[in-house]
């Protein structure tokens, strides 16, 4: 049967090796189309073991150039410079109402929280407020507001059940709440040991298709897949379906080695007018990959064959 994820046959599309300053991974890229051409804004370990995000650039969505400079880098004062001291990670992209808003990890000696800044050239970034407390990580925005208010998916930290995904409203993008959990992790499935929100959803007919990870925990460590989900248009707390199977798995040897093994993680997707997807995603902590895929095959597969939600 033929793959839900067609892998382009010119994987991995960034390495370290295009990265015109020092890094050793290039990984988990936030995706977006702007002004007619496609950014990956990617995370990269530095040699001290702590991230920056960086930029590259394509005509395409195939072939991309990496900028000179990274595009974020840990704050240096304020508040911000408090909890970025140990880095910046996994940045999300969603264009609302004409302005890119940014959602990342924001790592430090308390812990790992959300930062949210804002950019309408990817040139000039200004970060406008951290919008979680810990821990917290893998933030997407919707890109429409719903009901007057901003939403997004979030995975907050908690020992006595599964990482799961949560919903949160917010009148202003800085105060957030109303928070429901709406996805958890299924006992003895490909994603039973943490769920986390991936690209920021996309609006179909059927509902929002938001693509998120799964993790199995095995002998060998964990095994990052990733999955698919559609919400309610109207009202994003209810989750329509939760497809069973994962629709993307380790393979190539870039995801199976590296600095993690075994993870395939995607921070985004980039819808097409034709109907595809072009999906991105980091291959075992070192490398960006991408794919494509019908959004309708994607919608199908969670109504075909759905799995419980909570
Ligand atoms: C998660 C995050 C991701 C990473 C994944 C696999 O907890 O740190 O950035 O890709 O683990 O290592």
């Amino acid at each position: 049967m033929a793959a839900v994820v067609q892998r382009w046959g010119g994987n991995p599309i960034l390495t370290k090796a295009d990265v015109p300053y020092p890094v050793e991974t290039v990984h988990n890229a936030g995706a977006v189309k702007h002004e007619g051409r496609y950014l990956l804004l990617f995370r990269a370990h530095r040699r001290n073991g702590r991230s920056v995000i960086g930029v590259a650039e394509s005509d395409d969505g195939y072939r991309f150039q990496v900028r000179p400079e990274p595009l974020l880098v840990p704050a240096q004062k304020g508040v911000f410079a408090e909890y970025e001291e140990y880095g910046v990670e996994d940045c999300r992209v969603s264009e609302v109402e004409g302005e890119y808003l940014l959602t990342y990890s924001a790592y430090s000696r308390h812990g790992v929280r959300i930062g949210l800044a804002r950019t309408h050239d990817f040139c000039t970034v200004e970060r406008v407020a951290l919008i979680s407390q810990a821990d917290m990580r893998n933030v997407v925005i919707f890109p429409e507001r719903i009901g007057g208010r901003y939403v997004r998916l979030d995975r907050p930290h908690t020992h006595l059940a599964p990482w799961s995904i949560w919903v949160s409203y917010s009148p202003d993008l800085v105060h957030w709440g109303d928070s429901r959990v709406v996805i958890r992790p299924a006992t003895y499935h490909w994603d039973e040991a943490k769920v986390g929100p991936g690209a920021p959803p996309i609006k179909t007919r059927a509902g929002w298709l938001a693509i998120y990870h799964g993790v199995f925990s095995t002998m060998a460590g964990g095994v990052y897949r990733l999955g698919v989900a559609l919400h309610d248009r109207q009202d994003p707390s209810r989750v329509l379906a939760v497809g069973d199977e994962w629709i993307l798995q380790p393979e190539d040897p870039w995801e199976l080695t590296g600095y993690v093994p075994n993870v395939v993680f995607t921070c985004g997707a980039i819808p097409e007018e034709d109907g595809t997807v072009k999906l991105y995603w980091g291959g075992a902590d070192s490398v960006m990959c991408m794919g494509t895929a019908r959004l309708e095959e994607l919608v199908d597969l969670c109504l075909r064959c759905p799995r419980a939600a909570l």
